[in-house]
């Protein structure tokens, strides 16, 4: 099923030539509009008439989250404020918010690219749906709510929180989709469960996103409530939700192609990479004419894959996203993402989902421990069972990522649950006496 078929099974010729025309736009309109991209376009001696093919996007500067900042809060919108409909911000846990704002015009591109990814997971008009995002500044809950209100669907904007009643709505209402964060959703299938809810429950597809969601940990969400569970990404800084999303072939993320150009660069460098490589994401959205940016370093590592999808949809996909830049961590020389740590935990039988990474700083070097919860937790008075678990656990982090740590096992429910993004590291390097 599509939403905009035309647009979204257009010959990659075709959007190719969309693409090219819309980034011409686009880059004039920062450059005539926003003083801010004129002077740094100005200082990289780049004009808009020179961007003649895609490949000339590399001629821009990059935009980071630091330039967003600076320019904090409207500094970057490129219309008069009154053409402002609505605003919404990250949620800025270190220093200021970043600040979108989006004119009537960008509010139904929103809901529209939103809507094709809603519609491609499997949403139509006859499904219920539960959001269970927080509701306010951030894009996600009404970036999905305006775009499931279009398609038809039933919307119930619970909010994030307040789980016992998630669980009675969710039985009452016949809830049939639910939008929430992959760790909020494992917190409220084992809610469902405890009270003894999950098999009067309704739900049959999961629109999950915001955060990075292991193929491991949706196998499990998909097996503990039985749901269809599928993925989808975007950042406050290019508009929300709405960039890509996965179809039911769940085979990447189906990228919006005609409202958003991608790159993926070595973030060491800043070099593009050959097609198919790993990298960070760079992106230029094409049409957004509120807040504009061109060459957004997302800090996302990811790889775009062109080859087609049985959907029929021809735009690329983005694989899965493993992890931020920001979120890599060194341990004893080893690279590893927490996704990669995620994978390898979930394999065991013994262990829940609920996980915390713990850094700490030992003779100038950073130690990591893994605490992680146990399904039994009876386990933990057979002292004989418990180190077997905890010994294969860490052996098969060693073998897998060539990673040392030590490895904890807690009490069922003893790890603090999240009703939003999951806070899975807790780093206590600068904390004396860790
Ligand atoms: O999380 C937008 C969104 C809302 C996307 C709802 C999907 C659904 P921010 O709060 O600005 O915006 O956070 C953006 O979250 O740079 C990624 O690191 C991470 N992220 C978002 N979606 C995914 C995903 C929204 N599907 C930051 N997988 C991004 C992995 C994701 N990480």
């Amino acid at each position: 099923m599509f939403w905009q078929k035309d647009a979204e099974t257009m010959p990659r010729a075709q959007i190719k030539e969309l693409q090219l025309k819309k980034l011409q736009h686009t880059v004039k309109w920062c450059y005539d509009r926003v003083p801010y991209y004129h002077k740094i376009m100005e200082e990289a001696k780049v004009t808009p008439d020179m961007i003649r093919t895609l490949e000339d996007v590399r001629r821009l500067p990059f935009t980071t989250k630091a330039d967003l900042r600076d320019n904090y809060p409207f500094g970057l919108f490129a219309v008069p404020k009154k053409e402002i409909v609505e605003i919404h911000a990250s949620s800025g846990t270190t220093g200021k918010p970043i600040v979108g704002g989006y004119t009537r015009n960008d509010m139904d591109v929103w809901s529209d690219c939103v809507a094709r990814i809603a519609v491609a997971s499997g949403a139509n008009e006859n499904d219920i749906c539960q959001i269970a995002f927080g509701y306010g500044l951030f894009t996600g809950a009404f970036g999905l709510h305006y775009a499931l209100e279009k398609i038809g669907a039933m919307v119930v904007p619970i909010s994030s929180g307040n789980s016992e009643k998630q669980i009675m709505i969710m039985k009452d209402f016949g809830t049939t989709l639910l939008v929430a964060t992959p760790s909020y959703a494992v917190y409220l299938s084992e809610l469902a469960k405890e009270m003894g809810v999950a098999d009067q429950l309704q739900l049959r597809l999961g629109l999950f996103g915001s955060e990075v969601c292991t193929p491991e940990m949706r196998d499990q969400i998909e097996r503990n409530i039985g749901i269809t569970v599928t993925d989808n990404y975007g950042l406050t800084e290019i508009g929300g939700p709405g960039m890509s999303g996965e179809c039911i072939f769940r085979d990447g993320l189906h990228i919006n192609e005609d409202h958003f150009l991608c790159e993926i660069i070595d973030p060491e460098t800043g070099e593009v990479l050959p097609e198919g490589e790993k990298g960070e994401l760079v992106v230029t959205p094409l049409t957004k004419e509120g807040f504009p940016i061109f060459r957004y370093r997302t800090k996302d590592i990811t790889r775009i894959i062109t080859e087609p999808c049985k959907c029929g949809r021809t735009f690329a996909r983005m694989d899965k996203v493993v992890g931020r830049t920001d979120d890599m961590l060194i341990i004893k020389g080893v690279n590893v993402f927490p996704s990669q740590i995620e994978s390898v935990l979930i394999q065991s039988p013994h262990i829940g989902p609920h996980y915390q990474l713990i850094l700490r700083k030992k003779n100038y070097m950073d130690n990591l421990e893994v605490k992680v919860e146990l399904i039994d937790g009876s386990l933990l008075d057979q002292y004989g069972a418990l180190e077997k678990v905890a010994g294969d656990i860490r052996a098969q982090l060693r073998t897998v990522l060539g990673l040392d740590c030590k490895v904890t096992l807690v009490e069922p429910q003893s790890i603090e649950r999240s009703t939003g993004k999951a806070k899975r590291i807790v780093d206590l390097r600068n904390v004396p006496n860790q």
